[in-house]
């Protein structure tokens, strides 16, 4: 087997920060250079250093690292302390009338909470949720717009050891039950319904048909009243949420928790249709969040930062609720998405909160980049200094728009790579010293042992070579197992290579610098005679043509090269004009030039958006299944724009009838 990636981009250009940057980032490049020395000396006495100085204990640990019983691993356990404590009580005294955070609903009102007032209504919940009857271990399933109560709500569920799983309020009855019941919640948070992109979502009518088979575990349903629209009301289980908090006191005892008690659920898709219940810890999730933040976002006490992600997907965990929090940041939270009521939506709200660190998806990104340069230009974006990216590979293309148009050429960009699994940032550059390359995560994080191996587990030295993305050693902020399958988290992360080694699912190489690379989910890569293709490398070098807008590339069986190229490409302008005049065979040859012939796209589809889950990741599978001609099986009920399915498969059947 040919193991080489043959697609390889060699990206030319690298931007190493602005000297005004640099001079007062931190970590400084001799900061840094201490931090990698110190872990590489003791991996897991440099970790229980950062635990010291980063939270705030109730009991102190005595030992870092225990990986006893491999892939079980702990840290920090025997040490007590609270999230919530950690993310609020401890700024009180030194910054209690500091803002928190600045809310901005779809409707465009702007609602702000000093770290004080956050703290009050967080206990004041916390005391409601425990005159409901909740204790420490309960689950409890938040399923509310994206907004402070949800915030409220998981730090409240924190403050008094209820282990919450949020789920994203744009996820259907179906799913929301299937994560009620393997979660085992004993309540569930929901809100009427919200607005969203000027839509209304029904959230409470969702959970009653979550809920309209049986209530099994659940015991009651707390509803927050966002807009006063009209919902059914069931008298023995539903309860307003000013209800629970009313004649509650603003504040509010911790319950302390061991380091390794649960913090929260978070359910993903694996390879399989049953999502996974994602456990992460409570002091080693919370110290992940807090440095990673630290060493890759520079945070600095008059920085409003912007994370654009739900708190229903884990960098809402991550980079909304704890890591700003622990960091004492304030931070802007957005109801809305960036299209509503105008693609300015994003720029407009930069300017006026004077935004300074903006972090978003690529997807997002290429949106906006559709647009033109003429939008973002219309408003004042000079209050941002850092930009960052997340959620999938970010093609050289809209990287250069994101630096040249939004960041003026000024601001570095962050790509961090990360999982709902790792819990925090793992590969990415710290701002001040990595210069960035355009498509690279850069380098692992301090305490971050990243490798690359190939099918044996031996590592993958050549430049260029395509790989396994492993991590080595245990870090603090990892996923501890799935809920209620011990068996299928070691057969997931440390089936492959052996207990001590966790397999992200994602394939990479270095570049000659040693720059990591990610090519994409290992299902993504693609074997076309005997060469081993990139999905997000064609899919780049295709979004990097003046026409299209945006690509999407799957395998598809072939008989003489094991598997063909089948793009899926967006093209700028009418569609039908595209296939009309020829751009597929442009395209063809655009691809050849861009990385090698073996890269052609077999066939080009034209179409007008392409399948998204809600957080804005292609759904591959789904087109794979497209591609080959079969009937969908798939659970596409999490499809964004659930639209486009029909028009897939109407491109499917013309290509037929023309073949
Ligand atoms: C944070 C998040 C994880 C998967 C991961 C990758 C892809 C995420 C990047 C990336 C290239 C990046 N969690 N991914 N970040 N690929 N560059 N900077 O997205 O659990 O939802 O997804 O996303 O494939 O395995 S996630």
């Amino acid at each position: 087997m040919n193991d080489k990636i043959e697609s390889a981009p060699h990206e030319g250009r690298s931007f190493a920060p602005p000297a005004t940057f640099s001079e007062t980032a931190q970590p400084s490049a001799a900061a840094l250079a201490a931090l990698y020395r110190e872990a590489a000396e003791d991996h897991s006495g440099f970790w229980a250093r950062q635990a010291r100085r980063n939270l705030s204990w109730k009991l102190p640990f005595t030992q870092g690292l225990d990986d006893s019983h491999p892939p079980f691993f702990k840290w920090f356990a025997d040490g007590w302390l609270n999230a919530s404590y950690n993310a609020l009580d401890r700024h009180l005294d030194s910054r209690g009338d500091k803002t928190a955070l600045i809310f901005e609903s779809d409707e465009g009102t702007v609602q702000r909470y000093s770290y004080r007032a956050l703290h009050a209504e967080v206990c004041r919940f916390a005391n409601g949720l425990r005159t409901l009857g909740l204790h420490k271990g309960d689950r409890v399933v938040i399923y509310l717009p994206m907004g402070p109560q949800a915030i409220i709500a998981m730090l409240a569920c924190a403050r008094i050891g209820a282990i919450h799983s949020v789920v994203f309020g744009g996820f259907s009855a179906d799913s929301l039950r299937d994560r009620i019941r393997d979660a085992g919640a004993r309540l569930v948070i929901t809100a009427d319904a919200a607005p969203r992109g000027g839509r209304l979502v029904p959230l409470k009518d969702t959970v009653d048909a979550a809920l309209a088979a049986g209530y099994d575990t659940v015991r009651q349903v707390v509803v927050y009243r966002r807009n006063g629209a009209a919902i059914a009301w069931n008298r023995e289980h539903d309860i307003w949420w000013d209800d629970v908090v009313a004649g509650q006191l603003a504040v509010c005892e911790p319950e302390w928790v061991e380091a390794e008690f649960p913090l929260f659920l978070l359910y993903t898709s694996g390879s399989t249709g049953k999502p996974k219940g994602v456990q992460h810890s409570t002091a080693g999730y919370l110290l992940g969040a807090m440095t990673s933040m630290q060493w890759v976002f520079d945070p600095r006490p008059d920085d409003v930062f912007w994370c654009t992600a739900d708190v229903g997907w884990i960098t809402g965990h991550s980079y909304v609720c704890y890591g700003p929090l622990l960091n004492g940041m304030t931070q802007v939270v957005f109801e809305g998405v960036p299209t509503h009521p105008d693609p300015e939506r994003f720029w407009r709200m930069i300017a006026a909160h004077q935004v300074s660190i903006f972090y978003t998806a690529p997807t997002a990104i290429r949106a906006l980049m559709r647009n033109g340069d003429e939008l973002p230009r219309r408003h004042d974006l000079g209050s941002l200094r850092l930009l960052g990216t997340v959620g999938e590979p970010i093609n050289p293309e809209a990287w250069m728009w994101y630096h040249r148009v939004i960041g003026n050429e000024r601001c570095p960009i962050v790509d961090t790579w990360w999982q709902t699994e790792t819990g925090a940032a793992m590969i990415a550059p710290v701002p001040g010293v990595v210069a960035a390359k355009p498509g690279s995560c850069t380098r692992p994080l301090p305490g971050i042992a990243v490798d690359i191996v190939d099918e044996q587990g031996a590592p993958v030295t050549a430049p260029y070579e395509g790989g396994y993305l492993v991590v080595n050693k245990p870090w603090p902020s990892m996923l501890r197992t799935i809920w209620g399958d011990d068996a299928r988290y070691e057969k997931t992360y440390f089936g492959q290579f052996g207990k001590q080694v966790y397999v992200a699912g994602d394939g990479a190489h270095r570049d000659e610098d040693g720059y990591i690379w990610i090519l994409g989910r290992i299902d993504d890569v693609l074997n076309v005679s005997g060469h081993r293709l990139g999905t997000a490398e064609i899919e780049s070098a295709l979004a990097s043509h003046p026409r299209v807008a945006e690509a999407a590339v799957v395998g598809r069986p072939h008989e003489i090269k094991g598997e063909a190229v089948l793009a899926f490409v967006v093209a700028r302008g009418e569609r039908h004009a595209a296939v009309a005049d020829g751009l597929a065979a442009e395209l063809r040859e655009w691809v050849g030039t861009r990385i090698g012939a073996i890269a052609k796209p077999d066939e080009i589809r034209f179409v007008d958006g392409l399948p998204k889950t809600r957080s804005g990741k292609i759904m591959r599978r789904l087109l794979r299944t497209v591609g080959r001609g079969e009937t969908i099986t798939q659970d596409t009920s999490t499809l964004e724009n659930e639209a486009i399915l029909g028009q897939l498969c109407a491109a499917e059947a013309r290509a037929s009838a023309a073949a």
